[in-house]
């Protein structure tokens, strides 16, 4: 038995100057940095809304939270550079299509309403799945993601009030409110990840302790949580087949249409060229920000030295 087993079969955390297996490694950077590159393309979906909020307090609230993804971001790719890639490489890999970020941030925000949506279904679902994260074997992650989660449970309580205020509003706010649950519900479904037949990595990140669950046992958790919450709201779910099934412990639900969520992963959902192509911009624009902090940097360093 290597140190690395023994340290996974104890549950002790895997640091950056350990020996890991190659494999280990390349799973990690490739979960963290689609789990990076999420937080930052998942920036835009709300950002569109930051100038049209409809007043000052929730202006702010959005802001801040909009402030919170990019922080996301830029912990998860410090916690990739530990295991010896470079930031630069893993945005070069972003914007040329060679890594994923999350199926999600690729659905339109037509209405205010999407913003409370995200809060409680997208940032919901990512909590549910993002909690048994922070227990994850590799340490670094394990700690970004405990940080990450507490800003996140804030997101997702900004969500649900929001939705509330709505729709306990006027009959065209509730029906706002409505309609954005509808657009948002199984899309969220499908963050958790192909069905567990279908995954590819679960079983081995299961053995490595990165993943502690399987991605059907968070969805369920999450539905779960869902409906009851739904009925505080007063929003429908918009699935007929939603049934507490006793014998389970469990809600039944109705059938994802997985052919949606490989069409969304193959580049094909409503708004994936879209945001990629604002992505790009955005990092070509930002040039000069990169090039004027490297110099004062260099700078400083002169002073130093
Ligand atoms: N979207 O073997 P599987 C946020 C891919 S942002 C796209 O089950 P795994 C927020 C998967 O990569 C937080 N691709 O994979 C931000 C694999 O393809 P490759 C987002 C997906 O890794 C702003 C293939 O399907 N959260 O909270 O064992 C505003 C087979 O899947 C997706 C995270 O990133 C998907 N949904 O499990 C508001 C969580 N699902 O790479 C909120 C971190 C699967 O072989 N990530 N694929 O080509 C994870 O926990 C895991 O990576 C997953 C998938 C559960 C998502």
């Amino acid at each position: 038995m290597t140190r690395f087993d023994e340290l996974i079969a104890a549950d002790e955390r895997i640091e950056p100057r350990d020996r890991m297996p190659d494999a280990y490694r390349r799973t990690l950077v490739r979960q963290i940095a689609q789990h990076a590159h999420s937080e930052i393309i998942g920036m835009q979906p709300e950002g569109r809304w930051i100038t049209r909020a409809p007043s000052l307090k929730r202006k702010a609230i959005l802001l801040a939270k909009v402030q919170d993804e990019a922080g996301h971001g830029l912990y998860l790719y410090g916690a990739a550079e530990t295991l010896g890639v470079d930031r630069d490489d893993l945005l070069d890999a972003l914007h040329e299509g060679r890594q994923r970020y999350s199926s999600i941030f690729n659905y339109p925000t037509p209405t205010w309403a999407d913003v409370g949506a995200i809060g409680w279904l997208v940032d919901g679902a990512a909590i549910v799945n993002q909690v048994p994260l922070c227990r994850c074997s590799y340490g670094p992650y394990a700690r970004a993601m405990v940080r990450i989660c507490k800003e996140e449970s804030f997101h997702q309580r900004q969500g649900f009030e929001l939705l509330h205020t709505l729709a306990h509003g006027t009959p065209a706010q509730h029906r706002m409110a409505q309609e954005a649950v509808e657009r948002w519900y199984w899309p969220s479904l499908m963050m958790f990840g192909p069905p567990d037949e279908e995954s590819t990595h679960s079983a081995q990140s299961m053995a490595w302790k990165i993943k502690r669950h399987s991605n059907d046992e968070l969805r369920q958790r999450f539905i779960d949580m869902l409906v009851p919450q739904s009925e505080v709201l007063g929003l429908r779910l918009p699935d007929p087949e939603l049934r507490w099934n006793a014998e389970r412990g469990h809600y039944d639900h109705g059938e994802i249409d997985w052919s949606e969520f490989r069409r969304v992963l193959a580049g094909d959902g409503p708004c994936n060229a879209e945001r990629l192509a604002h992505r790009r911009n955005a990092h070509e624009e930002g040039a000069w920000v990169r090039e004027a902090a490297a110099a004062y940097a260099r700078r400083k360093q002169g002073e130093i030295s």
